[in-house]
């Protein structure tokens, strides 16, 4: 039998009894560094036990505990914060559904990749791009905002000898290793699209057969003069030239990172790029990713088919709405949200104060369960059965256990919980594996036979919608933080085994001690200077997020969140440096 890594990456790689990585095509019998060392790990830093305030305690007493806190409330004010820690589909999506059979408030799970599968839909009708197989037939690539040497290795695997071009605010580990690269001004990628579609349809290279009005698409990149577009992204002509000549003549697939999506003018920036493939007649030309076109119907998983929450709080509004008292209890599993969303401190300003009552389910001591008032023992993914997908490859994989179970499956959970609330729904009571059947279309005895079986991607059919077309673009001023990942990391996952770095601001300038601030907050940080950035950027790699004191580095990101998937614009602008 096998298991799947459910952890948030592309690959999802798929290991044997003996946790090797299967030598079938995309992962060809190798792994990353974390994949190696999950065995070593899984008895590190676990939650072994319930404890609440920090003491030992038992399931029955937590259970109580919560439900009066429940109780106490009015719906609305009750959040659940589950995100991308395990992709099972029994860990992070099917027990969402004691949460909307209650009408307590979810988030709009926008923190990572929806602002550039809504830009892309609107165009396509769907987000599905290449998949691995597909990979095989270009020679050359674009590799867009996305660091896919260290965040996507199978992927890298795939194209690593063939031609690359990558398109970065910063001389990337990606864009070392890249034939070409290009480096435009952060929240410039919209208008560098603009350039290279300009250029497509000026050299009569343009291939008008794919889009419904192009025409339309002319008439908008005529509107922007060429001094504009290159003020914009610091890109002189002849490089804009380049890359057309890059897509008319190597004709390469399009690599979109979800970077950009969380970039200013992001969500502008992925649609127009997403619309240069269609442009010189090629259909299937990019890759953001694929997990919604692999028919998986994620509400039917949710409950959301029968039941819908009372409000949608979004990701980049939960710190906000928590300072302002509208939310007064959060229930989290499957994520890390003082590491990971906006104004994360003010989750820890309100639980130190009383006005938060926190309820966190993880397998590890994260840095949120280590404040939460109630923590809750989950087994890690070699511990419990799951469904797990990717958003790259279309396997659907059944996760077998290969370790003895410890904690409790937040399926367990959430029925102990209802039970308690004396809720007898068949919504939280059907079923997992016919839930599973029905979501995914696939024969539950066939997949747990087989290990995996192959989901049928769904395209779109027809013409590609050229409107409607981005306006009103902002200019983003001052210093930028831009994020990426780091390869022994997975978000704020592994420290217990590669160790908790230091938060380190790789800039153009300084070197040392000194303060990020922002009209949101004030971080403490080592600087060091290195001179693959440009001047005004500000990287960070992305799984070490407290500051020299303990505090997130979040606390400076505020609420603005983009246009299309209202994704929280975590590369934020106007970072003021203060030295010491
Ligand atoms: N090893 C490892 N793999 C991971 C993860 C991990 O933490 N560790 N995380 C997973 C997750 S959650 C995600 S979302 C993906 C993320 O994976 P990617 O899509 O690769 O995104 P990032 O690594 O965040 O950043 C990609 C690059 O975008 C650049 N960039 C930032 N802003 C801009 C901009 O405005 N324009 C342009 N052109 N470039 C910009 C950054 O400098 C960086 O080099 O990877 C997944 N894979
Ligand atoms: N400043 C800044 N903020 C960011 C980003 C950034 O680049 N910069 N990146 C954003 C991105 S792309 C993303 S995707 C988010 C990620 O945000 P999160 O999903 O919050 O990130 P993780 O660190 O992966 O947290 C996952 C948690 O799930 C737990 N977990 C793992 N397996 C299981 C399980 O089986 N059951 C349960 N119950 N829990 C489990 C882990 O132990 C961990 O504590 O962060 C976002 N936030
Ligand atoms: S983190 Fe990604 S590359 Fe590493 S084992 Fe998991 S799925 Fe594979
Ligand atoms: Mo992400």
């Amino acid at each position: 039998m096998v298991h799947a890594c459910t952890r948030d990456c592309y690959d999802t790689c798929i290991f044997d009894d003996n946790h090797k990585p299967i030598d079938t095509f995309p992962f060809n019998g190798f792994t990353c560094s974390r994949g190696i060392a999950d065995l070593k790990r899984n008895s590190l830093n676990r939650v072994d036990s319930v404890y609440i305030e920090g003491k030992l305690s038992n399931i029955d007493e937590a259970l109580d505990l919560i439900v009066k806190e429940i109780r106490k409330r009015k719906k609305e004010e009750i959040l659940h914060v589950d995100y991308d820690g395990n992709q099972g589909l029994l860990t992070w999506y099917y027990p969402a559904r004691l949460w909307n059979v209650i009408g307590a408030a979810s988030t709009d799970y926008s923190i990572c990749s929806s602002e550039g599968h809504e830009a892309i839909k609107l165009h396509y009708g769907n987000s599905i791009g290449a998949l691995p197989e597909d990979f095989l037939k270009y020679e050359s690539f674009v590799i867009w905002g996305s660091e896919l040497v260290f965040s996507f290795i199978h992927g890298w695997n795939l194209i690593r000898d063939k031609y690359k071009a990558t398109i970065d605010v910063r001389i990337s580990e990606t864009a070392k290793r890249s034939n070409k690269y290009y480096i435009v001004k952060p929240g410039s990628d919209v208008y560098l699209a603009i350039g290279i579609i300009k250029r497509l349809f000026e050299r009569n290279w343009a291939d008008l057969s794919l889009l419904d009005e192009p025409e339309e698409l002319r008439n908008y990149v005529y509107s922007f003069n060429d001094e504009e577009i290159e003020e914009a992204t610091g890109l002189d002509s002849s490089k804009i030239d380049e890359l057309a000549e890059l897509y008319y003549y190597r004709r390469p697939l399009t690599i979109i990172g979800f970077a950009l999506g969380r970039s200013i003018n992001g969500g502008d920036a992925i649609s127009l790029i997403s619309l240069i493939p269609a442009l010189i007649g090629m259909k299937k030309g990019f890759f953001y990713a694929n997990s919604q076109g692999l028919g998986i119907d994620f509400k039917y998983l949710r409950g959301l088919h029968k039941y819908s929450p009372s409000r949608i709080v979004g990701m980049a509004e939960v710190g906000k709405e928590i300072e302002e008292g509208k939310i007064t209890f959060m229930f989290v599993w499957n994520s890390n949200p003082l590491h990971s969303l906006p104004m994360s401190d003010r989750i820890y300003d309100a639980v130190k104060e009383g006005r938060l009552f926190l309820v966190v389910h993880d397998p590890y001591w994260s840095e949120t369960a280590k404040i939460a008032n109630v923590v809750l023992p989950a087994p890690t993914y070699l511990e419990k059965e799951d469904v797990v997908y990717s958003y790259w490859h279309n396997y659907l994989v059944f996760n077998k256990p290969i370790l003895p179970k410890r904690g409790i499956t937040e399926v367990e959970l959430m029925r102990m919980l209802a039970i308690k609330l004396e809720i007898n729904d068949n919504v939280i009571f059907e079923d997992e594996w016919l839930a599973i059947g029905k979501a995914t279309g696939v024969n539950i005895t066939e997949l747990k036979t087989k290990g995996f079986v192959k989901l049928l991607p769904r395209y779109p059919e027809g013409k590609v919608r050229v409107k409607p077309l981005p306006e009103k673009f902002s200019k983003p001023s001052g210093n930028i933080i831009v994020f990426s990942s780091h390869p022994n990391y997975t978000n704020s996952q592994f420290k217990e085994v590669y160790g908790n770095k230091m938060v380190i601001v790789y800039n153009s300038e300084f070197d040392g001690i000194g303060y990020l601030s922002t009209n949101y907050g004030k971080v403490k940080v080592m600087f060091k200077r290195d001179p693959l950035i440009p001047r005004g950027v500000l990287f960070i790699p992305k799984s070490f997020l407290f500051d020299l004191d303990g505090k997130p580095i979040n606390s400076i990101i505020g609420f603005a969140k983009g246009k299309y998937g209202n994704t929280p614009i975590i590369n934020t602008a106007s970072v003021k440096i203060i030295k010491t």
